[in-house]
């Protein structure tokens, strides 16, 4: 049973309902379910999906903490090239944004050496990022797994194969976007005087398999439908958000399409988002699996390693489509 979620009408006047699934239904229900958000929308919300209150509240006081640092502090966690502390810049072509972030890998390593530059409590702040990462990581391999059962994919691990090695190289990101008020000031950060100053995050799809996404009670988030529709999400902060990424897409042969979306800011109150991307080792091979291949619907993309990926990625602006370079003939 799918939970009825608000009708949302866009501004051409299209009611859509952003599928909420409850994933303490039943199984065969369930992968349907998925299976179906992923097609349609290739973002879905999660309900009832067991991840402690407690685990995602102290990974927000965590990050609210750092965030309400004075911005010399905050400088000591940074630059974010390619991890650590940023500020408007978006990776390294250019691309701007009205938000400040930190980006960090999830190797448990690299956190505990980051941490010693985000916190003053280093072993609470890696205690809390651990907790939430590794519950985040439990929450893609459920779904990856329903999603591997309900495209019939004879090993149901496959996918979640990819993110459970230890190599993998998953990102997490908390974004922190302050109230920017159009020609006026704006907390900590300077205004972007273009006409692109109500975008906090530019659109953009994620690389990645599959992204969790969980922000607190301040909306901003937009997906695009696959008409080119955009639709606000309402924001949820008992609840996750699960986007499909570049790679999902591929690893589908182009059945599940990847969601472009964006952040807009907000006039009046400081949103912070936290995400987690999975993604497999840089040196693994992704191709669309042989279940997804047929004589109707042949192969869309070829072969190519993560690390490839991910270097095709960052050569190019956040907007712009990479799976394009990737794809057959
Ligand atoms: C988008 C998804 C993740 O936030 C991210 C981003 C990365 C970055 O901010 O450094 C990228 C962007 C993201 C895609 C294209 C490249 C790389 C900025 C950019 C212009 C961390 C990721 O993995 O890809």
């Amino acid at each position: 049973m799918v939970v009825p979620s608000p009708m949302i009408r866009t501004k051409k006047t299209k009611a859509v309902g952003i599928p909420t699934i409850d994933l303490s239904m039943e199984r065969s229900e369930l992968r349907e379910q998925v299976v179906k958000a992923c097609e349609e929308y290739g973002f879905f919300r999660v309900v009832k999906h067991g991840v402690p209150k407690e685990v995602i509240s102290r990974m927000e006081e965590e990050g609210a903490e750092f965030f309400a640092k004075p911005t010399s502090e905050k400088l000591q966690a940074g630059p974010a090239t390619p991890f650590g502390y940023g500020c408007r810049n978006i990776g390294p072509n250019g691309d701007m944004g009205n938000l400040e972030y930190l980006l960090l890998h999830t190797n448990p390593l690299c956190i505990s050496q980051r941490s010693k530059t985000i916190s003053k409590d280093p072993t609470k702040f890696s205690n809390a990022l651990n907790d939430y990462i590794g519950a985040a990581k439990e929450l893609v391999c459920e779904i990856l797994e329903l999603v591997a059962e309900g495209l019939w994919v004879p090993d149901k691990f496959s996918l979640t194969n990819l993110i459970k090695d230890v190599q993998s190289d998953s990102l997490l990101r908390i974004n922190h976007y302050p109230p920017v008020i159009k020609n006026g000031n704006q907390n900590n950060l300077k205004i972007n005087d273009n006409n692109n100053n109500n975008i906090g995050f530019g659109e953009h799809s994620d690389p990645q398999i599959l992204t969790i996404l969980r922000s607190n009670d301040v909306g901003g988030l937009q997906i695009s439908t696959h008409d080119g529709l955009w639709i606000p999400v309402p924001p949820d902060p008992n609840g996750f958000f699960v986007m499909v990424g570049d790679v999902l897409q591929v690893l589908t042969n182009g059945r599940f399409r990847s969601v472009r979306h964006r952040a807009m800011t907000n006039s009046r109150k400081t949103r912070m988002s936290m995400m987690y991307f999975a993604a497999p080792p840089l040196n693994w091979w992704i191709e669309p699996l042989s279940k997804m291949v047929t004589a109707q619907n042949p192969r869309v993309y070829k072969p190519f390693t993560w690390a490839q990926y991910k270097k095709a990625a960052y050569s190019l602006k956040l907007g712009d489509s990479r799976l394009d370079l990737f794809k057959v003939g």
